[in-house]
């Protein structure tokens, strides 16, 4: 009997157009991303891992994309949905791991959690839990750098929930009023928790708010991350340039639940089989073996190689010591 197996996608212009050393680097970035939350995910079912854990599996081509689109001193603002950000801007996994664990070598000291990613030095300005505030203060970034005239741009992330919160709009109306070097790009992946966005916004198109904002705009189906460098560049030139923000909405998919604790028994499996079949990740892979002949072999020891940095990561953070208790007082009051 013949097996039917459903037609692949067909490789995008930005995959298409990428050399192979871009299409290796942006997939095995991918991968580590996606290696490092499935340990985190089975550390949390063995207990190391206490409060939320939201997942960026299937969104992974965002954070790689930006990366490439960013110059150093760029600076993120991120939700609590920030793993990812931070390891593309190169984030050693075992602080990451270990922060997840609540250790003390954890990149806050552990402090933080998975929700509260900060590492100026890599410019990961920070996951924040609640969501949409962070955009006034993205907004408060990018009004220090038009001031201090240094260059920099900040990109700022917020989910499709965030966009009906009232921060959200007071950040995005004084980036827009006084010409702010902000990029602000809305990771639609279709719900706010159990939410579609048809619940919670009157309008499909979530970009036909940057007008209001005085603000240039795009939107796009996300799949692959030479597309999202190229067109976040386009935004990111802009801010740096001519001092101007833009507003640009993302739409992808989660492929876990919203976190942990959340089945996400709220669409179909039909639903979810359709963006599995197009992962960015995945035509990444593909776009290496059917446009420039890497075998499955040679794949296969990429992802090898990420396991074994990914385990590492993971047991730094398990022989990471507890945080002293001193350290709940440090980074709360300016210290002489
Ligand atoms: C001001 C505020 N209200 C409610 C919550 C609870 N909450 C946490 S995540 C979330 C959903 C956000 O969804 P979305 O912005 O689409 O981001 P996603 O989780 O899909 O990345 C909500 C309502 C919160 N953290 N902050
Ligand atoms: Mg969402």
């Amino acid at each position: 009997m013949d097996v039917q197996t459903p037609d692949l996608p067909p490789l995008t212009e930005g995959l298409k157009a990428a050399t192979h050393d871009e299409l290796a680097h942006a997939f095995k970035e991918m991968l580590r991303i996606r290696r490092f939350e499935e340990n985190a995910t089975r550390a949390y079912t063995r207990g190391k891992i206490s409060g939320f854990l939201h997942l960026y599996i299937g969104q992974e081509a965002i954070a790689i994309g930006t990366n490439l689109a960013m110059r150093e001193g760029d600076r993120i603002v991120a939700t609590y949905r920030d793993h990812g950000f931070a390891l593309a801007q190169g984030c050693e996994p075992g602080a990451c791991m270990a922060e997840l664990f609540g250790r003390s070598g954890g990149l806050v000291g552990g402090v933080g959690g998975s929700m509260h990613f900060f590492d100026r030095d890599k410019g990961m300005w920070g996951g924040y839990a609640i969501i949409g505030n962070h955009v006034p203060l993205a907004a408060g970034h990018a009004f220090a750098a038009k001031y201090l005239s240094d260059g920099k741009v900040t990109i700022c992330f917020l989910g499709d929930g965030a966009v009906g919160i009232g921060p959200t709009h007071e950040g995005m109306t004084l980036a827009g009023l006084w010409g702010l070097p902000v990029v602000f790009v809305v990771e639609n992946n279709r719900y706010s928790m159990g939410t579609p966005l048809g619940r919670t916004l009157p309008v499909e198109d979530i970009t036909l708010r940057a007008r209001g904002y005085g603000m240039e705009s795009d939107r796009f189906e996300v799949t692959d991350p030479f597309q999202v460098k190229d067109r976040l560049k386009v935004a990111v030139d802009r801010a740096r340039e001519e001092s101007k923000p833009t507003l640009i909405e993302l739409l992808t998919y989660r492929f876990r639940g919203h976190s942990m604790s959340d089945p996400g028994k709220y669409r179909t499996k039909a639903e979810l089989d359709g963006f599995r079949s197009r992962d960015p990740m995945e035509m990444t892979r593909r776009a290496l073996i059917e446009l420039h002949g890497v075998s499955e072999d040679a794949l296969e020891a990429v992802d090898e190689g990420v396991i074994e940095e990914m385990d590492a990561a993971t047991e730094f953070a398990d022989a990471s010591p507890q945080p002293e208790p001193e350290h709940r007082f440090k980074n709360v009051y300016v210290e002489d």
